[in-house]
Parts: C-alpha cells; sequence; structure tokens
C-alpha cells in the first residue's frame, strides 16, 4: 500500500481535543519530537482563540523537551503516565495544572491493555523504516510501542533518518498475552531474544508518516565529582566483598542500573574493578559509561529498553554497528523491566534515592513529601525482584543543608522490606538480615553525612520504644526545619517533643 506523507502540522491538526496519545521512546532516546512540537503550536493556537484543547499523553519514560516541554509549556497536557524529567512539566506537575499518574514502568503497557487507563487514540512512533505491508522498525528505545501500535485508532509515523537504519535487526518486540491466558517470559539470560525485529501493525491504521531528521534529546553527563566517584567506588567495593565471599556467584550476574550522574558514575568504577568479572547487564537503560565498557570489553552484553546516550555516543553505535550488534537488545519496557524476569535471572539493582530514612525506605520522586522530582521510573520493578537491591544517594544535597538520610522519608517508594543495601559517599550499610534497630545503627553509622550523625542518634534516644522506634511529633522535624530555617541542620529536637 502506499503511504500518506504528510507534514507535523497536517498530522497534529488529526488529533483532537480530548484525544489519548500513545509515544514511542523511554527517556528522550525513540521519542516523538515533530508532530509532538507541531501540537504544543497548534494548542497555543487553540487557546488563542479561546478554544479549550489538551490531550491525554501515554509513553514509555520520560521524553525530551520537544515533547513534554513545550507541551507542558502550552498547556497541552490533561493527563500524563508515566515518567519524566523535564522541568517545564514538573512546574506544571507541581503547580496542580497537570494530572500526573506515576505508574511502575513494566505496569504501563498492561494497564493500557487492562483499560485502566482509557483509550489510546492516536499513537505517535518513531521509526528508522517501514515497509508497505505494516512492520515498524523502531529507533533507540522500545518503549510501549507493541501496545499502543495494536490499541490506537490510528497511527502516525515520524520516519526519523537522523537515526541510522543499522538499528535494524537490535530490537526483539514481544507483547505477553493477558491473564488468565499469559505465559512466562521465556528469557533466561540477557542476551535471549524472544520476539520479532520489528513492530507489526495493520498498514491501513497508519494514517501519514511524517518525515523528519531530528536527534534525540538525551542529556549530557556532568563529570564525575569526588563525592559520585567516592559513592561509584563504595558500589564496586560493596560487590567485590560479596563476590569474595560466595554471596554473588563467581561469574556474576546481571546489573540493572538507573539514570543519572550517579548511576553513570557507578558504572564506571565497576568498569574499572578488574576483580569484578566481565558482566552483562539486565536493564532499562544504556548510557555512555555502559557504552565505553563495552569498548573496553568489561561489559559483555546489555539488555536494554532504550540507549539513553548521548548523540555523539548514539552516532559511534550507528557507525559501528558490526561491533556492537551482538553487543545489545532493545526491548520494550514491559519486558526490559519484568519483574519475572528480574528475580529468575537474579539482577543485581542499582538506583538512586532522593532520601533515604534510618531504618531503609526510600524515596526516589518528592522532595518534602509532596514536590514531584521526576518518577519512580523503573527503580520500583528492579528493586522488589532483584537478587540485591542497592541504593545510592550523596549523603547530603544543597551544601549540606539537606541530609539524605532522614529518621522517616517524606514519602515512601521502595519500603524496607525491598532496600537491600544503602550506599553514600560516606560509606555502606549492609541491610539485609538486620532488625528495623540494626538496620537504623548500620544506616547512621555508615551513610549519614558526620554534620547529622549526632542529631539521628539523639532522635534515636528520644524515639519511642517499639519493632520500629520512632517519636511521631518528631520523625519529620528535619523536613519541617528546612522548610522554617532553611537547614536542616538547624532543627532543635525540644520543639518536636
Ligand atoms: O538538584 O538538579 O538542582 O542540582 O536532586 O540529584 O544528586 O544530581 O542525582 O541526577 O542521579 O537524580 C533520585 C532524582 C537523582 C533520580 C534522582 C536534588 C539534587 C539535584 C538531582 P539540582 P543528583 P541524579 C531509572 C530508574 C527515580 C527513578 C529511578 C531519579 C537533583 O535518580 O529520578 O531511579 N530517580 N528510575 O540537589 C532536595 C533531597 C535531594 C535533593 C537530591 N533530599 N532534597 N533535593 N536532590 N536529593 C530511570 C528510569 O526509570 C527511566
Amino acid at each position: 500500500m502506499a503511504f500518506n506523507f504528510i507534514t507535523a502540522e497536517e498530522a497534529a491538526r488529526l488529533i483532537h481535543h480530548g484525544d489519548n496519545i500513545g509515544l514511542s521512546g523511554f527517556t528522550p532516546a525513540g521519542t516523538a519530537k515533530a508532530v509532538t512540537a507541531a501540537l504544543a503550536a497548534r494548542a497555543e493556537q487553540e487557546h488563542e482563540k479561546g478554544n479549550p484543547f489538551q490531550v491525554g499523553i501515554f509513553t514509555g519514560a520520560s521524553t525530551g523537551e520537544s515533547c513534554d516541554g513545550v507541551l507542558a509549556k502550552a498547556k497541552a497536557i490533561r493527563y500524563r503516565a508515566p515518567y519524566t524529567t523535564n522541568s517545564s512539566f514538573r512546574a506544571a506537575v507541581n503547580n496542580g495544572e497537570i494530572a500526573y499518574n506515576d505508574i511502575h514502568l513494566s505496569q504501563m503497557a498492561q494497564e493500557l491493555r487492562y483499560g485502566f487507563l482509557g483509550k489510546v487514540d492516536t499513537a505517535i512512533i518513531e521509526a528508522c523504516e517501514v515497509t508497505p505491508d505494516g512492520k515498524i522498525y523502531l529507533t533507540a528505545a522500545g518503549g510501549i510501542v507493541p501496545t499502543i501500535a495494536r490499541l490506537a485508532d490510528r497511527i502516525i509515523i515520524e520516519l526519523n533518518s537522523a537515526h541510522s537504519k543499522n538499528m535494524i535487526g537490535m530490537h526483539d518486540v514481544y507483547e505477553p498475552l493477558d491473564p488468565p491466558y499469559r505465559k512466562e517470559i521465556p528469557i533466561y539470560k540477557p542476551s535471549d531474544r524472544i520476539g520479532e525485529t520489528f513492530v507489526q501493525v495493520d498498514p491501513a491504521k497508519i494514517a501519514g508518516i511524517v518525515e523528519t531528521n531530528m536527534p534525540d534529546e538525551a542529556r549530557s553527563f556532568t563529570a564525575p565529582d569526588p563525592i559520585t566517584e567516592q559513592i561509584g567506588q563504595n558500589v564496586a567495593d560493596f560487590l567485590v566483598h560479596d563476590v569474595e565471599r560466595g554471596i554473588i556467584p563467581s561469574t556474576f550476574l546481571p546489573l540493572q542500573s538507573g539514570v543519572g550522574n550517579i548511576a553513570n558514575a557507578v558504572l564506571s568504577a565497576l568498569g574499572r574493578n578488574k576483580t569484578i568479572p566481565a558482566f552483562e547487564m539486565y536493564t532499562e537503560v544504556i548510557q555512555d559509561a555502559v557504552i565505553d565498557l563495552m569498548k573496553q570489553g568489561r561489559i559483555k552484553f546489555g539488555s536494554t529498553c532504550a540507549l539513553t546516550v548521548t548523540n555523539d555516543c548514539l552516532n559511534s553505535i550507528y557507525e559501528n554497528m558490526d561491533f556492537f550488534r551482538d553487543k545489545f537488545v532493545i526491548r520494550p519496557s514491559e519486558i526490559s523491566n519484568n519483574p519475572e524476569v528480574v528475580r529468575r535471572l537474579g539482577v543485581i539493582s542499582m538506583n538512586t534515592a532522593i532520601e533515604v530514612d534510618i531504618y531503609g525506605n526510600a524515596n526516589s520522586t518528592h522532595i518534602t513529601g509532596t514536590k514531584m522530582m521526576n518518577g519512580i521510573g523503573g527503580s520500583g520493578d528492579f528493586t522488589r525482584n532483584a537478587y540485591i537491591s542497592i541504593f545510592s544517594c550523596p549523603s547530603v544535597a544543597k551544601e549540606g543543608k539537606i541530609s539524605a538520610i532522614v529518621p522517616m522519608v517524606s514519602h515512601v517508594d521502595h519500603s524496607e522490606h525491598s532496600v537491600n543495601i544503602v550506599i553514600t559517599e560516606q560509606g555502606i550499610a549492609d541491610l539485609r538480615g538486620k532488625s528495623p534497630v540494626e538496620r537504623a545503627q548500620a544506616i547512621i553509622e555508615h551513610c549519614a553525612h558526620p554534620d547529622y550523625k549526632d542529631i539521628l542518634w539523639d532522635y534515636m534516644k528520644m524515639a519511642m520504644k517499639g519493632q520500629t522506634p520512632h517519636r511521631m511529633s518528631a520523625a519529620l522535624a528535619l523536613h519541617d526545619t528546612l522548610m522554617k530555617k532553611g537547614d536542616m541542620r538547624l532543627v532543635d529536637w525540644k520543639d518536636y517533643l
């Protein structure tokens, strides 16, 4: 069948106020860019005419400026799920302008199929190739494409020549059946392939193809500083110790790593530590450090949902695809983050927290309990099911005014039951096999910043005895002091008795 080539503006006119759109991509990798930017312009025009114009957005994870950024600024988003990292979007969420539903990434596709989230009217899918019989070859991410492509009434393709056709063959597209018919997902090692290299759609649903040449909008990394270097070193030391005492098999286990500067620094440190054998990853994002370690032979294989790399790095992959072809596979988020597979493979998870409390509950999402930072992303998919779950963060934020170790987290994403190891630049707290009081001793002793150790020990002294000692009137005193005096160190426990 002959395709209908249209402009991004024409594609945007196919979308109506109140529609839900499903987007390809996972992190800014592989995300729709041209049609979403045109949609933002359309929304602004409609708003100027006094007409309402807002859509619901379903994605794999975060997107880039030409999606979440411009759409949030244009006040064109009514509802969105899941993860996002865009600052304009974040501001709109925290102003109460956008209904944001922060879902575990592995669950996004199935919640759409189960009908929890409403109808998908239009899917906008970035591709490096599409064939007349409806085979869509994706770019740098898997995301939720198989599901939105099947559920949507119409599909718009962004055929993006900034992505090389060398990406053809790097995807493993598989969509599970829903209960009660679901079977096991037959992945027994990270490199196992179980699906197709393309997303098959009914070509009659492709309403138009928009040709683009737009690079992905991945953020660049800041160079590791002494704090992130030390955190990376501590994570590597911890893993070496557990290999040496036989807890982790000497052949090692697949790793998962979150996004951001800390995650990048952790992976670099692991790569440098030659006591850790060359390893594999079963993860949701591959960042620049992973690609460097593949080139050095330190990482043998990576199963991922996205190549969340800088454009220089992505181009170096495209130019050296002969080398990379057997080094990674890109899967839909439902599979890359699948709890069943994570637990079967014995994945060691490494994620970053905003704050951790003395009992091991971790807050990955909310600043001072109320303001959304990014979202839970895939951290819960991996943490709850990991062989060993690790959370790392600097012991303090904002020049020491904020302690990342607090008596009680202001929001819980990962409970004490799921968090095994807490690591800061100060040291390592191994929470496995410990009671709550033993955990508190380990976290304060090994992870808290020296400025906060006595403050936290004093809290322990004033806490009411029990399985999990707390003084309820003082549990959030550090946060309260931060809001009132601008520095948690100024807490006066007498005010909270
Ligand atoms: O603020 O940007 O103003 O400097 O938070 O913190 O230390 O630079 O670390 O970039 O790795 O982000 C948890 C947000 C960490 C991220 C989080 C401030 C700090 C700084 C960023 P500035 P850092 P990172 C994979 C798995 C949740 C989801 C997840 C995240 C900014 O890793 O979103 O793990 N994780 N998903 O100053 C106030 C505190 C703070 C604080 C840090 N206690 N109070 N501000 N900050 N701690 C991703 C996917 O699933 C796709």
